[in-house]
């Protein structure tokens, strides 16, 4: 083996490492892998929830800053219920409003120590003016068996009050037809 031939390979294989070096770590950083809703998704309704999962477990973060939703008309609405668990956040939303993209921003810090930010877009085909989709997640929860509770026994006394109130109307009718037997 020459020694200028030898020198020369080491001085391509320094070059190569010189110039690949600032992409390495870059790949290294944590990334967004999943989303729900999937980034470019067209819904028919506000998302019920949100979760933005990543490559690296997460660090906590203040959560009012973690998400962001940005409507087609440049309303912004900030996320709700924002937690991290792992290498997820999770957030809900406002009901959306006005059909068309709305984005939905991120902004993390990674297991590494790194921020990422960035956004998704989904795309809301109609407008959504009707109940909150959390109304429509209520049955799972525990919440609504006292609201149940509570119409049985408003109708129970609406019925009540109809009855008393049918048998006040019925009475004058009644001593009327039995007046003449008693006289
Ligand atoms: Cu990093």
């Amino acid at each position: 083996m020459s020694s200028p031939m030898t020198s020369w390979l080491a001085a391509l294989a320094l070059t190569v490492t010189l110039i690949a070096a600032p992409t390495l770590p870059a790949a290294a950083h944590s990334k967004l892998t999943a989303s729900t809703p999937a980034n470019g998704a067209r819904l028919s309704a506000t998302p019920g929830s949100l979760s933005f999962t990543f490559d690296q477990k997460l660090q906590p973060v203040p959560s009012w800053d973690a998400v962001l939703v940005t409507g087609p008309d440049g309303t912004r609405h900030p996320a709700r219920s924002v937690r991290i668990e792992g290498d997820t956040l999770y957030a809900t939303c406002d009901r959306l409003g006005a059909a068309g993209a709305y984005a939905i921003s991120y902004r993390v810090i990674s297991g590494d120590g790194h921020p990422i930010a960035g956004h998704i877009t989904i795309n809301l085909a109609r407008s959504d003016t009707g109940s909150p989709v959390a109304a429509m997640s209520l049955p799972t929860g525990g919440v609504p068996a006292w609201i149940w509770i509570l119409e049985l026994v408003t109708a129970l006394l609406l019925l009540q009050g109809f009855r008393r109130w049918r048998s006040e109307q019925g009475r004058p009718i009644t001593q009327t037809r039995l007046e003449p037997t008693r006289d």
